[in-house]
């Protein structure tokens, strides 16, 4: 991990235990912390506070920035656990722990879930921002979760929109399930630093380009863990590990081409390089 990361996986550490400390002083929230303070790597949140970075050149993040952020992060974990449990992928275990409704039971991992993702949205809510800026960023962020993308792409995952037998809509399931979230992240950063309509297309290109390399990479380190077993669609499945491997690296070059045209690119671009040269 970068020491830039390190400092990204601190404020949001912080912003998620004052949170805590206001809002839910209850068993169950020793529940709701758990699959949150568990080593995540915050790609996220470091998104957007490198998308403000390379609008603003600011040397700090303001407060309502870093809860924005922390809002990303509280969907990206409620996704993670509903995804755990055993009526989609059935997984023990994330990052070494036991997952939510193992460690605790599956109505408990449920209603974690549904309290990250409501709350997500009534911390983004109470920033102290522009009312358009607050409206905008709800709207950012409900549309990349939504039906329209993250679920609709764990829709089409688990065969809901039917075979996944080209490389067309796998790219299209990607671009839902794992490449809303990150791109909204860039554009979310974006909007704080309250990008001109220029600088928000270019966020949001972006996070497109970085978003699909990120899941490219993902699949690179699966095939490498999971060799010779039969798993979900994959790039690897289509283009091979070295195919997808050098697809990812071009989208990264995509995205450090589109990031140079904003005015202090260095942090995003260091990002990008991060998320695809990654080991976990
Ligand atoms: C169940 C509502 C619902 C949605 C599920 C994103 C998702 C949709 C499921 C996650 C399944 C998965 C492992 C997808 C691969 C890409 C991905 C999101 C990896 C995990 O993200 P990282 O590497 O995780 O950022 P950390 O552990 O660092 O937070």
């Amino acid at each position: 991990m970068t020491d830039r990361l390190r400092t990204v996986v601190d404020s949001v550490h912080t912003a998620l235990s004052e949170l805590f400390a206001d809002t839910w002083p209850t068993p169950f929230a020793e529940a709701c912390q758990y699959p949150l303070f568990t080593g995540g790597k915050r790609v996220r949140p470091a998104l957007c506070f490198a998308m403000f970075d390379a609008i603003t050149g600011s040397a700090g993040w303001p407060p309502s920035l870093v809860r924005v952020a922390t809002s990303i992060e509280l969907i990206h974990t409620y996704s993670l656990v509903h995804d755990d449990l055993p009526c989609l992928d059935d997984d023990n275990e994330r990052r070494g722990r036991p997952t939510v409704h193992v460690h605790y039971d599956e109505g408990t991992a449920l209603l974690v879930g549904d309290a990250l993702l409501t709350e997500a949205f009534a911390l983004l809510a109470r920033q102290p921002l522009p009312a358009e800026t607050i409206v905008a960023l709800i709207q950012d962020l409900s549309n990349a979760s939504g039906h329209l993308g993250m679920i609709g792409g764990q829709a089409a995952d688990v065969g809901l929109d039917g075979p996944v037998e080209t490389l067309d809509t796998l790219r299209r399931l990607h671009r839902l399930k794992t490449g809303a979230l990150l791109t909204v992240s860039a554009t979310m950063g974006a909007r704080v630093a309250q990008a001109d309509a220029r600088q928000l297309a270019l966020a949001q290109q972006f996070g497109e380009s970085i978003g699909l390399a990120f899941q490219l990479a993902d699949d690179v380190l699966d095939a490498e863990e999971d060799a010779g077993t039969d798993g979900p669609p994959s790039y690897v499945k289509f283009l091979g590990q070295e195919g997808t491997s050098k697809e990812a690296h071009r989208l990264m070059d995509t995205a450090i081409d589109i990031a140079s045209q904003l005015p202090h690119p260095e942090h995003l671009i260091d990002l990008a390089r991060f998320i695809v040269n990654r080991d976990h």
